[in-house]
Parts: C-alpha cells; structure tokens; sequence
C-alpha cells in the first residue's frame, strides 16, 4: 500500500489511530505508512504534564491544560481501553479515579507494547494544510524545531487529532482590568497550592469550576465562591464554599454577583472552557463547532463531509474518552484502507443532522451518556475494535453521577465494575480529600 497518512497530535486520540494501524499490520493486513506530527516533546497529550503555561521552549502556545493534583473526573470504568485493560498494565486492580501520571502511564503501555513511538516526529508543530484538487493530495507544512527547519510533505488522507481543550475561552468582565489580584483561565492554572489561605472567584460551573475549585478547597484556600451563567452546579458544597449567579462586575478586589450579592476576593479563575482552534487549517478543511455530543459537519462524527479524505478524532465533548477515541480510530482506519465505503454526499450531510436533532431531544446527563455510548457501540460494531459490555460502562458513568451527587467531595472513594474485566475495582487506601501525594508510586501502594 503506498498512501502516506498524516496524523496531527500524539494525545489519545492520535495515539488511538496509530494503535489502529498497528492493530492491522499485527493481523497481516498491509497498512499506509503513518507520520505522526506532535508538537510537544513526549506523547500522551494533555496527560503529559508541564509546569508551563504561556510559551513552550521554542515560543510554541503550551498546550497542556492539566494541573497538579489532578484525579480522574469520572471512573476509569468508563474510558477503559477494550484492548489493553487496567489489570494487564498494572498487572493488578487499582482503584476507580487514577491521579493523572497513573492514566498517563496506562495510555503509554499499550502504544509502547505496539511499538509506534517511531512514527512519531516530536517537536514538530504543523503550520498549515493545503488541498489540491488537481493531485487529490493534501500537503502538510511542518515545523521541525529540532533542526530548526521547516518543511512540506504530501499525503494522502490528514488525521486531525489535536484536541480541542487547550486554547482558552477568556470571557471580560467589567473591572478585570483594575482589579488588584490574579486573573487565570484553568489553562493555566497548575498548582492549588497558590491558593492556599486565599477567597478565591471561580467563573463557570463545569467540569474545570468544580475540579479546580475542589482542589483549592482541598489544598487549603480559605474560601471559595463560583457563580454560574446558566444554571448551578448544585451540589452540596462544604461550608466555605457558596455558589452565586452570574458575575457582573469587579472592582479592586470585590466580585459583585446578579443577585446583588458581593464577595471580596484575592484572585478569579475563569472556567469559562475551551474553543475549537486549528490555526494549522484553511477555511474548507477547518471544524467549527460548539462542545457538543454530536459535532456539526462530521460524518459518523469523523470524516469532514467537505472532503472526505479528511478526518477529525475526539472533537466531540466527552463522557466516554479513550474507548470513544479508539471506536472512532478503528471506524477511520477501515475508510482509510477501504474496508468501509462511504455513501453519497447527501447521505453523508444528513448523518450530522440528525444527530444533532438526536442530541437536542436527550433529556438529561443520564441520556447524554446512553447517546454518546450508542454511538460508540454503533462505531465498534463496523469494525474489529474488540466489542466491550458499553451498558457496563454507562452504568459506572450513572454511578458516577449518583455518587457525586451524594458527596463532591467523596465520589472518589468509590469502585466501579470493569466493562472488560467485570471485576469491581478496590477502594482507594486513603479517601480522595486526606491524599495529597498524586504520584504514581502512592497510588499503587496497596
Ligand atoms: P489532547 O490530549 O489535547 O492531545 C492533542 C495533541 O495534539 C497534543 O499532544 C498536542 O501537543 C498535539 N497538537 C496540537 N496541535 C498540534 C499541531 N499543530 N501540530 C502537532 N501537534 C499538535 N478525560 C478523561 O477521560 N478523564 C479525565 O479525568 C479528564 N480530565 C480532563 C481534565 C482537563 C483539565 C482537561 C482539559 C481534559 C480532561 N479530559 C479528561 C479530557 C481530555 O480531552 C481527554 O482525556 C484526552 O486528553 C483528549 O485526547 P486528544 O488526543 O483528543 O487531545
Ligand atoms: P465546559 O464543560 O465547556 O464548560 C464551560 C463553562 O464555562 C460552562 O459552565 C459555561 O457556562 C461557562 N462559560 C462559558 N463562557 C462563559 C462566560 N462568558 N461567562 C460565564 N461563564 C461562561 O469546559 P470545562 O473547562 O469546564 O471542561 C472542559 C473539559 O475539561 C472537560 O472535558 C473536563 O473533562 C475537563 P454555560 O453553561 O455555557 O452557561
């Protein structure tokens, strides 16, 4: 097979597409050759952490949007690779929300057991992609910082897998400019321990409002306050922390909320989320979407109906994550090697349609989650990707949501049943809100 595939980004998802080839290649199918383009300097996306923010070493945007102390946010129940589970990495069970260098470790084993590394070319950012239609090919332009030097190769089919949690969404308020504490987006915030002894605002009530604010609780701030534009978060927060509506305004160092409320405050993290950003892409090739289950434009949530030699991984907003990342890999390896054949346009353009009216019609998390596990159990039925028990994980997702619900501070003291292994993970040897180790050692110590 001479076609030359071009795969942007060595997080789970790009790693998830190389494993996809290999998978292949290990069951005699001959496969393209890959190129892997990673800008960083080691793989695993954004569970390989840096203590950078702003700039990299070579004035490159860092792309990490992690922190320390970061634990799972939902179970490794859910994300759990179908061919490489946690028991056979760890040659043991461990328990169900893993800090962050556990599952950047887990991620690592199974592409180092594949042996891919050398298809990826670190330190190489991509600039730009052209198509032409006259040759059919797509032309990358690359930057390799090793040498310095940058450069343009032709491909046949570009993989997009970049991820679309890392350029910040960074809303003004009224008085953010006289206002005499730090200002942050969660992009850029690493360390709870900056907080310590501090009021601090949290703008925003997600994922990152509730995950960050909880680590500055954990780690000691004094009090926290987070406010909401549409709806609360609503749990059931420990005694220093109240959760306000929207923010109007600041002054010098006083937040003033819409229901007249006023806190005074020392610092302000926005968890106001992320945009989709492909500065590397022309206006034909580049995804605009919201952070949504079902992504405009995508057919199967993958191929860019625009030219379908062009595809996009893990653009969706996500409760299933490697395991999804991995149905949609499979599903773009077959269309790549012509084992799924696409059907006409029109059929192409309706498919995100009505996924989207799908999407519209779900009446809470709970059927978010069942949708975006169908739609992970449609990819994986077209393809060789080992088929996995998807209500066992959706029910360690509904377990997950029951649990938080009882106590944010405590659902990660619970164990859930493995979809592959059917074992029920083991209880943690310290409640998540007394272990302030993180590290890989601590959390496997039995
Ligand atoms: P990324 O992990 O973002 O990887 C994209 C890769 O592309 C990066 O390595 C980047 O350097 C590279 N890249 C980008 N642009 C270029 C370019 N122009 N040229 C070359 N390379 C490029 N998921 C969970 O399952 N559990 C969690 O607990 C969890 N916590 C999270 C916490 C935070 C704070 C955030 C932001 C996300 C979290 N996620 C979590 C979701 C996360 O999106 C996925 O787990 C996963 O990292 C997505 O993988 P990806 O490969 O699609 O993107
Ligand atoms: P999300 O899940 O996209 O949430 C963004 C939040 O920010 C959400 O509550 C938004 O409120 C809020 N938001 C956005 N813009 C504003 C402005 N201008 N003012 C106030 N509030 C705003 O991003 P997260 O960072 O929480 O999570 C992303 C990933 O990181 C996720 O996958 C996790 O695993 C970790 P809205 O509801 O739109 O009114």
């Amino acid at each position: 097979m001479s076609k030359r595939i071009a795969v942007i980004g060595a997080g789970p998802s790009g790693l998830a597409q190389l494993r996809a080839f290999q998978s292949a290649r290990e069951k005699g199918a001959e496969i393209p050759e890959i190129v892997c383009f990673e800008k960083q300097d080691e793989w695993g996306g954004l569970w390989n952490y840096t203590w950078r923010t702003g700039l990299d070493r070579y004035g490159e945007p860092v792309h990490h949007s992690m922190y320390r102390y970061l634990w799972s946010n939902g179970p490794k129940e859910g994300l759990e690779f179908a061919d490489y589970t946690f028991d056979e990495h760890f040659g043991k069970e461990i328990a169900s929300y893993p800090p962050r260098a556990v599952l950047w470790d887990y991620i690592q084993g199974r592409v180092v057991k594949a042996g891919v590394r050398d298809w990826i070319r670190f330190d190489t950012p991509v600039r730009w992609i052209e198509y032409d239609e006259g040759t059919g090919k797509f032309t990358v332009t690359a930057h390799d910082h090793k040498t310095d030097k940058t450069y343009k190769e032709e491909f046949d089919n570009v993989i997009v897998a970049s991820g679309h949690f890392s350029t910040p969404n960074v809303p003004f308020y009224e008085g953010f400019d006289i206002f005499n504490g730090r200002i942050l987006h969660a992009h850029d915030f690493r360390d709870a321990r900056e907080f310590v002894g501090k009021d601090i605002l949290v703008v925003g009530a997600s994922y990152s409002a509730e995950d960050i604010g909880s680590q500055c609780w954990k780690y000691g701030a004094r009090s926290i306050v987070s406010c909401y534009r549409s709806a609360p978060m609503g749990f059931d927060w420990p005694q220093n922390w109240d959760e306000r509506p929207e923010l109007q305004r600041v002054d010098e160092n006083t937040a003033y909320f819409a229901d007249g409320s006023s806190k005074q405050i020392d610092a302000i993290i926005l968890c106001t989320g992320y945009k989709h950003y492909f500065n590397f892409l022309p206006d034909d090739l580049r995804l605009a979407t919201a952070n949504r289950l079902a992504t405009a434009d995508l057919y199967k949530g993958v191929v860019w109906n625009k030219n379908p030699k062009l595809f996009y991984l893990g653009m969706q907003d996500q409760w299933f994550t490697f395991n999804m990342f991995d149905a949609q890999a499979w599903y773009v390896r077959d269309i790549v090697m012509g084992r799924i054949e696409l059907p006409d346009a029109a059929t192409m353009e309706a498919d995100p349609v009505r996924r989207e009216a799908e999407e519209d019609a779900v009446a809470d998390d709970y059927g978010a989650i069942r949708y975006q596990g169908d739609y992970v159990e449609e990819l994986i039925s077209e393809t060789d990707y080992p088929s996995f028990d998807v209500d066992a994980a959706c029910e360690a997702f509904y377990q997950w949501k029951k649990h938080k619900k009882e106590g944010i501070m405590t659902f990660r003291n619970h164990g859930y049943v493995s979809p592959m292994t059917r074992k029920k993970a083991p209880a943690h040897h310290t409640a998540w809100k007394d272990c302030l180790d993180d590290s890989l050692e601590d959390y496997l110590r039995t």
